[in-house]
């Protein structure tokens, strides 16, 4: 299996996140992705490759132009309010709640950013735009080596995308990598695309962007949004709206799930799925779902990574994997090549 390598990923690194009402350092931070590369070299489980340059017109097929401006110029934005800004990161702090206004941007900059976030876990570097970019392209290659004929490939990649929107940030996402990928596999000839969450927590961004739509069925296994971040969507009687109707999915579980109950909760998303008829599969894959995360609560365990693994490439479909969450540092990159591995042994 192929892996795309965001090779410009450490740009983003937050210093700090709001979390449980403390400034605390950030949990999504460039060794994850180290670890998985350094584990994915040891193991030879295939090429690493940069990934190719592809133009806007692929961003905006999910994001609007609006936000994409935004992303490009707030760290300019934030730099010119004052100098010294340099060294502190853009930390969301205001939002337009329920009947405020949100067709108008406002000239004050933390109103713009709240305009286009919604928590203050997720700062915004002067590297982020960058490496959220080159992040989209990882994503596109892979979804584009598919397209090509590969069985499966992997977008080894951050910082990660599920919570991202059409025109909003929030959960450490900026772009929605797996979004792109499903929406550059849909533009290019396949007919019907399932996105599998497998993330501890829901992709609210990749359900919001679908939620209407026929084509692209979004299913996602996570902690009950009662009590589990994003906490506002990823009830289980959200199913998609109008055309999409039936097209969505939301598996949630309780804190403290373990494997033998996660596993069935994957065989229905992917008899769901099988009866979608989808033509090829994205998943997102969040490691969050690990035991020792420090910031999730389910109990899976490393080997079970492996039974992850070969179970989804049974389903015997093309899949793009885009790497989501993950914060257990030191186990992520076994975590990670377990489900790769598996799967490319069992195809
Ligand atoms: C709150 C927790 C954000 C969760 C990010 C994540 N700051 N999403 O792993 O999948
Ligand atoms: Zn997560």
């Amino acid at each position: 299996m192929k892996t795309f390598y965001n090779h410009l990923h450490a740009q983003h690194q937050g210093k700090v996140e709001m979390f449980r009402g403390a400034l605390v350092p950030c949990f999504e931070v460039p060794a994850r992705a180290d670890h998985v590369l350094a584990e994915l070299n040891r193991r030879k489980l295939g090429a690493v490759l940069q990934p190719q340059a592809f133009d806007d017109s692929a961003i905006t097929a999910i994001h609007s132009p609006r936000y994409l401006h935004f992303l490009a110029t707030a760290w300019d934005q934030w730099v010119a309010l004052d100098p010294t800004n340099v060294d502190k990161d853009i930390l969301p702090s205001v939002w337009p709640t329920r009947t405020f206004r949100t067709d108008i941007e406002p000239d004050n900059f933390a109103a713009k950013v709240g305009l286009y976030s919604y928590d203050a876990g997720s700062p915004f570097t002067a590297g982020t735009w960058v490496a959220a970019r080159a992040g989209a392209d990882c994503a596109l290659s892979a979804a584009q080596a598919v397209l090509a004929g590969d069985r499966a490939a992997f977008a080894l990649s951050r910082p990660p995308g599920h919570h991202a929107g059409m025109d909003f940030f929030g959960g450490y996402c900026f772009l929605n990598n797996a979004a792109l990928a499903a929406q550059h596999l849909r533009n290019n000839g396949l007919k019907k695309v399932a996105v599998l969450d497998i993330d501890y927590h829901h992709g609210n961004g990749t359900q919001a962007i679908f939620y209407d739509r026929p084509d692209v069925f979004f299913v996602s296994i996570h902690g009950d949004p009662r009590t589990e971040y994003p906490f506002y969507l990823g009830h289980a009687d959200e199913c998609g709206a109008g055309a999409g109707l039936g097209a969505n999915l939301n598996l949630p579980l309780p804190r403290g799930t373990d494997f033998v109950a996660w596993s069935q909760a994957l065989e229905t998303a992917l008899a769901a799925i099988q009866t979608f008829g989808a033509d090829a599969l994205v998943v997102s894959l969040g490691m969050d779902t690990f035991a020792g995360d420090p910031i999730s609560g389910f109990t899976l365990r490393s080997d079970d990574y492996l039974r992850v693994g070969a179970r989804l490439a049974k389903l015997g479909l093309p899949t793009v994997l885009v790497f989501e969450g993950g914060y257990a540092v030191a186990e992520v990159g076994i975590n990670a090549v377990n489900v790769l591995e598996s799967f490319s042994g069992s195809v």
